[in-house]
């Protein structure tokens, strides 16, 4: 049966290998599909580590991350890359052409594929202002497009493939407000029953997410919507006002 794409943490510790102290204590938290899940906090808190955890980069010592059910322990790593598409803090481009950076993970797209993904990421109109346009070179490491092309191109791949699971890691950071805001109204209409999860630094960019997880130091301090985390947790006011 296809993945409906239910992520579930239970209880979950983790700690780099070598650290003393653990990063993540006993997370537990539910994302629905359909839904967007936040996750903010200060620098260092843990989240980048939080959401690695779901594509398996490492695994916890103790707990479980759960895909519709399935220990992703049980799973390879590319039965679960089949299902969670994750654009990381740091998006990476590889040496090739435009097209062939977003066919990564999904060689059968079409031209088409790509364009209607580069739409939604608000990569369209740089792409097409390219010499080659979806052909225009691509250096080691995307250093011949500014942070915000990148991670325009590094989301127009997720979308390109399609996955029930969307992982987004600050990766609206490098974006204008404006752009910030045209490029998730279009994901919200593009993801549709797929489940998302935002990391987000800029709170503004998440204030209508379906449910906010707010991480210090490891802990979930706190979850609820926008408006319920304004009224009653202080961490959570800390950052809207910072
Ligand atoms: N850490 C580590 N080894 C790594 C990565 C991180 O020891 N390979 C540590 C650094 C932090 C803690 O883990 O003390 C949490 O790091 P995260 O990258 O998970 O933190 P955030 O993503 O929340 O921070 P930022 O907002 O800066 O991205
Ligand atoms: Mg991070």
């Amino acid at each position: 049966t296809p993945a409906v794409g239910l992520v579930e943490f239970r209880n979950v510790t983790f700690g780099y290998p070598g650290a003393e102290r653990p990063v993540l204590d006993n997370v537990s938290f539910t994302a629905e599909p359909g839904k967007t899940t936040a996750i903010v906090g200060s620098t260092g808190a843990g989240k980048t580590s939080l959401i690695n955890l779901i594509p398996r980069l490492y695994d916890p010592q103790q707990g479980e991350v759960l895909i519709d059910g399935v220990p992703v322990s049980s799973l390879t790593r590319a039965q679960v890359s089949s299902v969670v598409g994750l654009v990381s803090q740091k998006p990476y481009l590889f040496s090739g052409t435009i097209a062939s950076n977003l066919r990564f993970g999904r060689a059968s797209a079409t031209d088409d594929d790509l364009w209607e993904a580069l739409r939604v990421a608000q990569g369209e109109d740089f792409v097409r202002n390219k010499a080659k346009g979806l052909d225009d070179p691509i250096s080691q490491g995307g250093t011949n497009v500014s942070g915000g092309q990148r991670q325009r191109l590094c989301i127009a791949r997720a979308l390109v493939a399609k996955p029930r699971v969307y992982l987004f890691d600050d990766s609206f950071s490098a974006l204008d407000v404006s752009t910030d805001a045209r490029l998730r109204e279009a994901l919200g209409e593009v993801t549709g029953d797929a489940t998302v999860i935002i990391v987000a630094q800029r709170v503004s960019s998440i204030t209508d997410a379906d449910q906010i997880l707010v991480v210090d130091d490891g802990v979930i301090v706190g979850r609820g919507t926008h408006e319920e985390l304004v009224e009653r947790n202080e961490t959570y006011r800390q950052i809207v006002e910072s």
